[in-house]
C-alpha cells in the first residue's frame, strides 16, 4: 500500500474537505465551545441528533475513544468525536489518553475505509494540555498507528488553528 502522506494545515478545520474531521468534544457527546461548537454550528442539528442517538444507546464517550457521525452540511463527510484529557500535570495517564484520542479515530476511519482524515489540535485548548507536549504525542501515535495497520488512509491532515502550533508541527514532520 501506498505511504499515507502527513500534511499540516492552518486554519478552520470545518472548512476542510477531507472524508472526516475530528472533532475534540466531551463525554456527554452534546456540544460545547472552541472547535466543538464551531462544528456544530457550521454542520448543523444532523450531527447532535446522531450525537443523541449514540448517547442513548451506550452513554457518552469516555477520555481517549472516538464515535462516528454524519458531517451534516460540512463539506467532510464525516464527524468522528473524541475525548481529549484535561491536563492535570501529565501524571494522570494524560499522554496514554490523547495517543489514544488519535489511534482511535484512526481506526474508526480505517474501519469505514476513508482516505483521508483531519485532525484538530486535541485538548490543546479548554482542556489545557501544553501544545507541544500534545503536538509530540499527536505525531507519535499518529505515525505509529500508520506504520502497525495497512490503512485506507492515503491523507492524514493536522490542522492548527494558531500560528504556534502550526510552528511546533512543522519543526516536527
Ligand atoms: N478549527 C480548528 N481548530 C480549532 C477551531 C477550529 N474552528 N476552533 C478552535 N480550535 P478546544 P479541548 C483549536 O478548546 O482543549 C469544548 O468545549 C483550539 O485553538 O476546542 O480538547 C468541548 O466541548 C485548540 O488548539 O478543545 C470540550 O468540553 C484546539 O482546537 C472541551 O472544549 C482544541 O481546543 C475540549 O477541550
Amino acid at each position: 500500500m501506498a505511504e499515507t502522506k502527513i500534511e499540516i494545515q492552518q486554519g478552520d478545520i470545518t472548512k476542510v474537505e477531507t472524508d472526516a474531521i475530528v472533532n475534540a468534544a466531551n463525554s456527554s457527546l452534546l456540544g460545547g465551545g472552541g472547535v466543538d461548537g464551531a462544528i456544530h454550528r457550521a454542520g448543523g442539528p444532523a450531527i447532535l441528533e446522531e450525537c443523541k442517538q449514540i448517547r442513548a444507546r451506550q452513554g457518552g464517550c469516555p477520555t481517549g475513544e472516538a464515535v462516528i457521525t454524519t458531517g451534516g452540511k460540512l463539506p467532510a463527510r464525516y464527524v468522528i468525536h473524541t475525548v481529549g484529557p484535561v491536563w492535570h500535570g501529565g501524571d494522570k495517564d494524560e499522554p496514554e489518553q490523547l495517543a489514544n484520542c488519535y489511534k482511535n479515530s484512526l481506526r474508526i476511519a480505517s474501519d469505514k475505509q476513508l482516505q483521508s482524515i483531519a485532525f484538530p489540535n486535541i485538548s490543546t485548548g479548554v482542556y489545557g494540555y501544553p501544545k507541544d507536549k500534545a503536538a509530540q504525542v499527536a505525531v507519535k501515535a499518529v505515525k505509529d498507528y500508520l506504520q502497525q495497520h495497512d490503512s485506507s488512509l492515503q491523507q492524514v491532515v493536522f490542522v492548527c488553528f494558531d500560528a504556534e502550533n502550526r510552528k511546533l508541527y512543522e519543526e516536527m514532520l
